[in-house]
Formats: structure tokens, C-alpha cells, sequence
């Protein structure tokens, strides 16, 4: 056992003159490294991080994520190459029993270490933040009362090639999502088409439990609450099909709940859309669903059902929907 008053004879443990700069060794290993990572991580795997570039907002998440990647890739490898350099150098050689150093602190680690890691967060709240609640972005300040002003223009029918938003209703229930078009006389789908380059707002709301719509490639998810009209933009930037999966426990068929939706050309939605809207007009149904309104009183449903037999196709699915009889007294 050494103490205190031993110093080795070969002077190991005190630092001298021929001491290497670790601190510049270590950097070097790192620049490289964290360089090459971040490049990486730009050109190669950026391209391909959830949620895709499906729409406004699912370009936003990527971007958001593919940031944090690059911030967070030369912290962690700055971790590795200085614990593999102390392995490899610091490490005890073997009848070397004696204590290292009396170190007290070292002011130029220190100092690089505080102000880097309050740099990083302090960007990444700004970031974030402006990344959050910027008009379409990840976050968008959506909510069951929207602080910011909508990408578009709310009218009372939609018009391909203009501004206008395109309202559509997300309604869910156990255990299924239907959609309501209010520009389109208010009919009801199970069919989520969206047209291209259009700004959507999604009023998001349930007949019965929580459930939560989640649309992953268009990265919109937002809370399906009875009695709440839960507001969400997005714009859909390239066509194809996305699912909608129920994201909240919503009883035994939660994880059956879900359903495929599509962005299709503006041409094409309006033709789909005045199709549905001429062919449930001329079928009564739009008569015996209850007037469109953002919410939905969840008492009246069961009663609303035992009606439903009557009109039973309204939604294709089995169990309680619309009917006719609104308002109905619980
Ligand atoms: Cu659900």
C-alpha cells in the first residue's frame, strides 16, 4: 500500500513537463469522428427518419429529429472516445498500486464543459420551441383553441386550387374512425381522402371514450375526446396512403382500430367528394344524420343506435352510429 508521502521513483503519478496535451489528443480523435457522424447522419439517414415527408407537418418532425441527432451524435461520441482514450491510456499497468494525482479541478475542462452543454440546450430550446409553435410545424399551436392563425382560409364550401382550408371532421368511437366533410353537405365516410397541397384542418372528436387519431405518415395525432372539437392542421405534400391507428387504450378492440387514408389529387377528391355527397343525399342518409356540429353529445349515442337498424350502411361497420331522431333526449 502506498500513502501519502510515497512518490514513486519512477514519478508515474506527477505530472511533468513531457506530460502529452490529452485534452488536444482527445479533440483530434473526436473532431473527425463526430464530423464524419453528423455528415452521416445528414446525407444518409436523415432522408429516411420518421414520419417521412408526407406532409407539412411529417416534414417539420423529420427535420426536428434528424437536429437533435446531429446535436446529439458528437456528445455521445465525445463520451466514447474519452472513456476508450482513458482505457487505453490511464488505465493502472499491472504492480502499479499507487493512487493517481490529487486533481482540484481544471478550469479550461470545466469551462468547456459548461459552456458547451449550456449552448447545446439553450439552442435546442429556442429550436424547439420555435419548431413547436411555428404556424405548421410540429406543433403548431393546435388545440381544442388554435393560438395561431390557420394556413388558409375557413369558407363555407372548398374550392380546388384556392386557399381554402379543408375542414374535415374526425369522429372516433369503439372501435372505429368516420369522417365528416361539413363542406360537403356534412356526409359521413369511413373513407379518409385528402386532396394534395391542400391546408387540412382536422377537427378531432369522439362519441364515447378517449381515443386518439393518430395519421403517422401525415405526423398528425391528436386526442379524440367526447365533448371536445381537438383541432390540427396539416398539408398533405405527396399523395399515397397513410394509416390511422387508434392511439389511446381504448377497450378490447383498440389495437383493431384502424383504418387507411389517402391523398389523392385535388381533381380527384372533389370528384369522390360531390360523388359521396350526391349519392347519400339521394339515399336519405344525409337527411338522417344529425345536423354537422364540431361536437357530439356521447349520451344520446346508445339511444341514437337503436334507431340505426333503420339505416344500417351509413358507415359499413356494425355498432352505434348517427341516426335519425336528433336531438334526442338521454
Ligand atoms: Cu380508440
Amino acid at each position: 500500500m502506498s500513502s501519502a508521502t510515497e512518490i514513486p521513483a519512477d514519478g508515474a503519478n506527477v505530472p511533468s513537463a513531457r506530460e502529452p496535451r490529452h485534452g488536444w489528443r482527445i479533440f483530434t480523435i473526436w473532431l473527425p469522428l463526430a464530423l464524419a457522424a453528423d455528415l452521416l447522419i445528414w446525407f444518409f439517414l436523415y432522408p429516411h427518419l420518421p414520419p417521412g415527408r408526407m406532409s407539412s407537418s411529417a416534414k417539420h418532425q423529420q427535420f426536428d429529429i434528424a437536429v437533435l441527432l446531429i446535436c446529439a451524435a458528437p456528445v455521445l461520441l465525445g463520451l466514447w472516445v474519452y472513456y476508450g482514450y482513458a482505457l487505453v491510456v490511464w488505465h493502472a499497468r499491472r504492480g502499479d498500486n499507487s493512487d493517481g494525482p490529487p486533481i482540484h479541478g481544471h478550469t479550461g475542462v470545466q469551462a468547456t464543459w459548461i459552456i458547451g452543454t449550456s449552448a447545446i440546450v439553450l439552442f435546442l430550446f429556442v429550436f424547439g420551441t420555435v419548431e413547436l409553435i411555428g404556424p405548421a410545424g410540429a406543433g403548431a399551436g393546435e388545440g381544442p383553441s388554435p393560438i395561431w392563425k390557420l394556413a388558409g382560409k375557413q369558407t363555407a364550401t372548398w374550392t380546388p386550387g384556392s386557399d381554402d382550408m379543408l375542414q374535415v371532421q374526425v369522429i372516433g368511437q369503439q372501435w372505429t374512425w368516420s369522417y365528416r366533410y361539413p363542406q360537403f353537405g356534412g356526409f359521413e365516410s369511413t373513407s379518409l381522402l385528402l386532396p394534395i397541397n391542400t391546408p387540412i384542418t382536422f377537427h378531432v372528436t369522439s362519441l364515447d371514450v378517449i381515443h386518439s387519431f393518430w395519421a403517422y405518415q401525415l405526423g398528425v395525432k391528436a386526442d379524440a375526446n367526447p365533448g371536445v372539437d381537438n383541432v390540427a392542421y396539416t398539408t398533405p405534400e405527396q399523395m399515397g396512403s397513410f394509416v390511422v391507428r387508434c392511439n389511446e387504450l381504448c377497450g378490447i378492440w383498440h389495437g383493431a382500430m384502424f383504418n387507411y387514408g389517402q391523398v389523392v389529387s385535388q381533381a380527384a377528391f372533389l370528384a369522390w367528394a360531390s360523388g359521396v355527397q350526391a349519392k347519400e343525399q339521394a339515399d336519405g342518409l344525409l337527411a338522417a344524420l344529425p345536423p354537422f356540429a364540431l361536437t357530439y353529445d356521447p349520451t344520446v349515442i346508445p339511444q341514437l343506435g337503436k334507431n340505426l337498424v333503420n339505416v344500417v350502411g351509413v358507415t359499413g361497420a356494425p355498432g352505434y352510429f348517427y341516426g335519425p331522431g336528433n336531438p334526442v333526449t338521454p
